[in-house]
């Protein structure tokens, strides 16, 4: 089952640059940065309330993200929606005809379990899923 939106990713050129918008302009809490070196980003977290924002910033020129930029400029990258039971989830959607990127979970920001649909399933929005891992709250 779908609980809850629990972050939109957000690609920028660079955290540092970014960030002040959502602190200082919107009064919003900075958490903590991550490096995920696999998908070649750094993620800042952003405590937005019920939902998280997620600046990604592309460590090297042939991360996605860099691509994403390259293609679109900077703005909304991923809508992350939170699962449980994450394997099952994909499999559900895969039985129903959705395209999926990722048919097994890998693990994303925060150390989550995430996959990724392909957008052409859901209106060229890139959509994520998202378990947490079992030591972390739900947003
Ligand atoms: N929004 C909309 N469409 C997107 C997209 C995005 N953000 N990213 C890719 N696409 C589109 C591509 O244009 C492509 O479309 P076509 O098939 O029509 O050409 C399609 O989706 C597939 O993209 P691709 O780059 O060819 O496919 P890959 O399998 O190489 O990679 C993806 C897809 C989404 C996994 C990768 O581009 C990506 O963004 N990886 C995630 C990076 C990231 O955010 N990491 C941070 C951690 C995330 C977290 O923990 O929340």
């Amino acid at each position: 089952m779908i609980k809850n939106v629990n972050h939109i990713g957000i690609a920028v050129n660079s955290i540092e640059t970014a960030l002040p918008f959502y602190t200082e302009a919107l009064g919003l809490t900075f958490e903590a940065v991550e490096h995920v070196a696999e998908q070649r980003v750094r993620v800042a977290f952003i405590n937005a309330g019920n939902c998280k924002l997620e600046l990604l910033e592309p460590t090297s020129p042939d991360s996605p993200v860099a691509k994403f930029i390259e293609k679109r400029g900077e703005g909304i990258h991923h809508v992350a929606l939170s699962v449980e039971s994450i394997e099952d989830r994909i499999q559900e959607m895969i039985e129903k005809g959705i395209p999926m990127i990722d048919k097994k979970s890998r693990v994303g920001a925060g150390g989550a379990n995430i996959a990724f649909m392909h957008p052409k399933a859901s209106n060229g929005v890139l959509v994520e899923f998202c378990e947490k891992a079992a030591k972390q709250h739900d947003n």
